[in-house]
């Protein structure tokens, strides 16, 4: 199993990367500030690096809008550690119970995200403690981020298995956009930022990942899995069904 970081197995965007945007962009002195809302637009550019260089330039910025995006986005990334080594990031609920029970049945875990390394590592270990991803691609891995497949081409090759054999938990259009691309079955579980993103080409749709007792709405099962809104180790594996 591949999972997605920012928005699938972390509650990451609005009160954690928007957030962190916003500081940078005060501590430059700049008078932009992203609000929750209008962030699900700028969301819909992976990469924050790029999010913050589109947006500049949208502002009229001419070419030195490349070295501000750069050290802007450097400081956004040191902002981003220290919210996470804060605690103010969560795992999503039932992400806990999803990967134990992945652990249990000897499934090899990995991570596909655009995001930057350095975060995306302490936010691993402090979200998903004691969980094993074998393999963690991030943006700082690939030439191409998502929609583009390459973040999960080249996680289901570190695992060294096929993609016939590989499933891809995503919240996003762009997210599932990359994991079809690169020939795996995916699984969406949406949130606020995503919900009404067009997901028809993912293989069941969630918006939550559900726990026994609290069930999580099931929005699209193409595939027949049964899924009664607690995502398993076992829905998922029905998944790799031809
Ligand atoms: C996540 C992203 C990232 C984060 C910010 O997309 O696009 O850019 O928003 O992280 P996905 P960085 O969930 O599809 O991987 O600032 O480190 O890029
Ligand atoms: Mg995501």
């Amino acid at each position: 199993m591949v999972f997605d970081v920012d928005g699938t197995l972390v509650d990451s965007e609005r009160h954690g990367h928007r957030v962190a945007f916003n500081l940078a962009f005060e501590e430059f002195g700049l008078p932009y500030r992203w609000e929750e809302e209008a962030y699900g637009e700028l969301l819909r550019v992976t990469g924050g690096r790029r999010r913050i260089e589109g947006y500049l330039a949208e502002q009229g910025m001419g070419p030195e809008r490349e070295a501000l995006a750069g050290e802007l986005h450097r400081r956004k990334t040191a902002i981003m550690t220290e919210l996470i080594e804060q605690g103010r990031i969560a795992a999503r609920p039932g992400v806990d119970r999803l990967l134990a029970g992945l652990t249990d049945a000897g499934c090899g875990l990995a991570v596909a995200t655009t995001g930057s390394r350095s975060w995306v590592e302490r936010v691993l270990a402090r979200c998903t403690p004691g969980i094993d991803f074998t393999v963690v691609v991030t943006g700082d891995d690939v030439a191409a981020r998502k929609p583009d497949p390459e973040a999960y081409t080249r996680a289901v090759e570190l695992l060294g298995l096929v993609p016939e054999e590989v499933v891809a938990v995503e919240d996003s259009a762009e997210g599932l956009a990359s994991a079809v691309g690169a020939g795996l079955r995916c699984a969406a579980v949406v949130n606020g930022y995503t919900a009404d993103h067009d997901l028809d080409a993912a293989d069941l749709v969630l918006d939550g990942f559900g726990d026994p007792g609290c069930p999580a709405r099931v929005l699209a099962d193409p595939r027949g899995t049964g899924c009664t809104g607690v995502l398993d180790a076992a829905t998922l594996g029905r998944l790799l069904e031809p």
